[in-house]
């Protein structure tokens, strides 16, 4: 199921006219940005899309991605470097086909890369690979991180330096054949009247590839306190996690999928309860949306993806926007086309 990809360059020759707000890099097509400041520099942590020729379906098997290219700038709108190949799939011993969205944690004087891929059984697991510089090259473990499944990590340290991981997304990310952290192939999606399926978080030990404690949902209500039903698709979970703290409240941000949103949940405590609070990013252009929040010196961005510029749905690029919170903590919804 590894098919050999196309140069990217042959895709860009049908591109469409320049996007208004231009992609980080165009040479080669980057998607679901995780963008954290390691020493002074931002650095983003994308998907890198290719072209495989692999037929499109509901399971995303058209994502078919073989590595992780980081990026970095002294600054937004700076000049940006591309370290070149910082993880290969085939250098992931157990892994299958398909590295998705990935996501970067700095501890213990390490650089810690997590990222997903479907295992040799075509399981969603998520990997944990280290380097010593933040632009890799990054090697992988040897097996998987014991427990962990679905797809989009993310990894959140709060300040007192405890580290959790967010992940999950449903469809083609599987998170609907795990319930109870059992795994049953056969499970359906949720019917439009039950319970909408949740995302997962765990505490990460403090040598951070491991998880250190069970696997949980995190809750997440309606502005009533009322959990999801999976028909109220346009605010609950579907996948892409990213969680950020603002003035002292934990933010939890993620894609609603087949709705297209990128959503909001707000709690006092990283672990939840988070309580809906509105869009932050309405649908790009292409089927996925997939973002990450964070401050740079003085200013809040939104690293996001679209497809302006190939106009398929699996050839996406990497950009960012500025964000803006009003007076009691919410976020200005942003239209980003
Ligand atoms: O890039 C592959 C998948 O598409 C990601 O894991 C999802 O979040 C969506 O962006």
């Amino acid at each position: 199921n590894k098919e050999t990809p196309t140069q990217d360059s042959s895709v860009t020759e049908t591109a469409k006219q320049p996007p208004q707000n231009p992609p980080l890099v165009s040479y080669i097509f980057t998607a679901d940005p995780s963008a954290h400041v390691f020493n002074g520099r931002v650095y983003v942590y994308p998907s890198h899309d290719t072209a495989t020729g692999t037929p499109e379906n509901d399971n995303g098997d058209h994502f078919n991605m073989m590595d992780y290219h980081i990026l970095s700038m002294d600054s937004i709108g700076g000049k940006v470097t591309d370290h070149g190949v910082a993880l290969s799939i085939n250098d992931v011993p157990w892994a299958g086909r398909q590295l998705w969205a990935p996501d970067a944690a700095y501890a213990n004087g390490t650089y810690y890369l997590y990222f997903p891929v479907k295992d040799k059984k075509d399981v969603f697991r998520i990997g944990v690979a280290t380097s010593t510089q933040p632009q890799g090259p990054f090697k992988a473990e040897q097996q998987p991180i014991p427990g962990s499944y679905s797809i989009d990590p993310c990894v959140f340290t709060d300040e007192d330096g405890t580290s959790y991981m967010y992940f999950g997304g449903i469809w083609g990310g599987q998170l609907q054949r795990w319930n109870n952290n059992h795994y049953d192939s056969t499970a359906p999606l949720r019917k439009p009247d039950e319970a909408a399926i949740l995302p997962r978080f765990a505490r990460l030990s403090k040598n951070m590839k491991q998880f250190d404690g069970p696997v949980k949902e995190l809750q997440l209500v309606d502005e009533k306190g009322k959990p999801f039903l999976e028909k109220n698709n346009d605010k609950r979970f579907f996948e892409a996690a990213w969680m950020h703290k603002y003035q002292g409240k934990y933010y939890f941000s993620y894609s609603t999928g087949d709705t297209h949103n990128i959503c909001y949940a707000t709690s006092n405590s990283p672990t939840g309860p988070f309580t809906y609070r509105g869009i932050i990013l309405y649908p790009v252009e292409g089927w996925t949306n997939h973002h990450s929040i964070l401050p740079v010196g003085n200013q809040w961005y939104i690293f996001y993806h679209d497809v302006q510029q190939s106009g398929k749905t699996h050839l996406r690029n990497v950009k960012v926007a500025p964000l803006y919170y009003n007076a009691d903590g919410s976020i200005q919804p942003i239209h980003a086309k």
